[in-house]
């Protein structure tokens, strides 16, 4: 997904360039025209049809809706954990970044995250959970589950081995019983 941004999003940025290059290297040419008549000049002014510029400033401020979109509406795409025998699992598409990147669980109860990596860039070869303290590696082509017990609410980051993809484990619900009388006696000690 950030790959496929960057590329609408360099495209755009070369379609401004474009336009506003051409509008830079018109204007000494126009401003030079009364000397132009004495010496044959080099430069041949080349008018390009006018559906031919409109068509390229519309596809720039297309591209640039279109990044603007992605960059408000499609970021976060959140999605509940289903709960199989007591097991909250998910899978979470490992390919140019993580599918979905927000994963909703409850709190104590045993979590599987299905980690399925399609991209073989090795920017992707590991994930952190470093709340949980997990750090795997992630062989390609290949689903390697993670499993983990949430006890306390909140949000927990997982990322790449190199910290550029991020993803977040929502864990809803209240503290257990169990998880605060734990910390009764941890205050205590
Ligand atoms: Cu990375």
């Amino acid at each position: 997904m950030t790959q496929k941004y960057w590329i609408v999003r360099s495209l755009a940025f070369g379609l401004m360039l474009g336009i506003s290059g051409k509008a830079v290297a018109q204007m000494p040419h126009d401003e030079m025209q009364p000397s132009g008549a004495e010496q044959p000049t080099q430069f041949q002014r080349i008018d390009q049809p006018l559906w031919l510029k409109s068509a390229v400033t519309a596809g720039g401020i297309g591209l640039i809706g279109v990044e603007l979109w992605w960059f408000l509406f499609s970021q976060s795409k959140s999605r509940k954990a289903d709960t199989n025998q007591g097991i909250q699992e998910a899978t979470i598409t490992v390919d140019g970044g993580y599918e979905p990147n927000r994963i909703v669980v409850s709190v104590g109860q045993p979590v599987r995250l299905n980690f399925d990596r399609r991209d073989p860039s090795s920017c992707l070869e590991a994930v952190r959970i470093p709340d949980f303290h997990i750090a795997k590696d992630l062989p390609l082509n290949q689903v390697t589950a993670i499993e983990f017990t949430p006890t306390q609410p909140g949000e927990y980051p997982f990322t790449c081995g190199m910290n550029m993809f991020h993803g977040m484990i929502e864990v809803q619900g209240t503290k257990r019983l169990e998880a605060t009388a734990q910390n009764l006696v941890s205050q205590r000690s």
